[in-house]
């Protein structure tokens, strides 16, 4: 995100302290949005049905991730100042993936969380200093053109975290 616009932000919500004081600035402006909630499931179709009747969402996006073991789909929720937020529906293209193996453990739920960054591989190397461990070294295709990593839940409070740069539009 651009100053100005953090500026902007930072006047909107003038009164509501969103970040710890005394970080660095690197720190300050690593996230800049809750890109997306990925949510595990058994049949994706039914699914989308689900949250589109339920809660009106639009699919705008579908992709399978053969890379990723996933069939995939991005419903919008809503847009902010750096950019939109999503829920991801992810049903695995078999049970030995990421998603298959939660489903199995864990059943069907929250499965990670994707935070907007305005450079991947340079909150990549920021995170990776801190001793968190990176599943990707380097960054993957996501979805809609996105660049992806992805940190251990492990390291990060048991929570399966997702970076996300979006395709510049
Ligand atoms: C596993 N664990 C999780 C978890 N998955 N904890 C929180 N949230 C999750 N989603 C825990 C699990 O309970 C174990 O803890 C431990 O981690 C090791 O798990 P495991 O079942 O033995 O499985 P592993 O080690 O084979 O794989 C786990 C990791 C793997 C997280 C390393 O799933 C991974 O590399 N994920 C990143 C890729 C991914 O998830 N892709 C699908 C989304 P205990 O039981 O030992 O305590 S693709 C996507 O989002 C896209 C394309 C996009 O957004 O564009
Ligand atoms: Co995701």
């Amino acid at each position: 995100m651009d100053r100005d616009l953090r500026r902007m932000v930072g006047a909107t919500f003038a009164n509501i302290p969103t970040r710890k004081p005394g970080l660095s600035r690197e720190a300050i402006v690593m996230l800049t949005r809750i890109d997306h909630v990925g949510i595990a499931c058994h049949d994706l179709e039914e699914k989308i049905a689900f949250y589109e009747s339920t809660f009106g969402l639009l699919v705008v996006s579908r992709e399978v991730n053969e890379q990723q073991g996933v069939k995939e789909a991005m419903l919008h929720v809503a847009d902010g100042p750096a950019g939109a937020s999503y829920v991801q529906l992810l049903e695995p293209l078999n049970p030995d993936t990421p998603v298959g193996k939660f489903l199995v453990k864990r059943g069907e739920g929250v499965h990670h969380i994707g935070y907007g960054v305005d450079d991947v591989v340079a909150a990549l190397e920021s995170i990776g200093g801190t001793g968190v461990r990176l599943l990707d070294e380097r960054p993957r295709h996501g979805s809609m053109g996105a660049s992806i990593a992805f940190l251990h839940p492990k390291d990060v409070g048991g929570v399966l975290t997702e970076l996300v740069q979006a395709k510049p539009r």
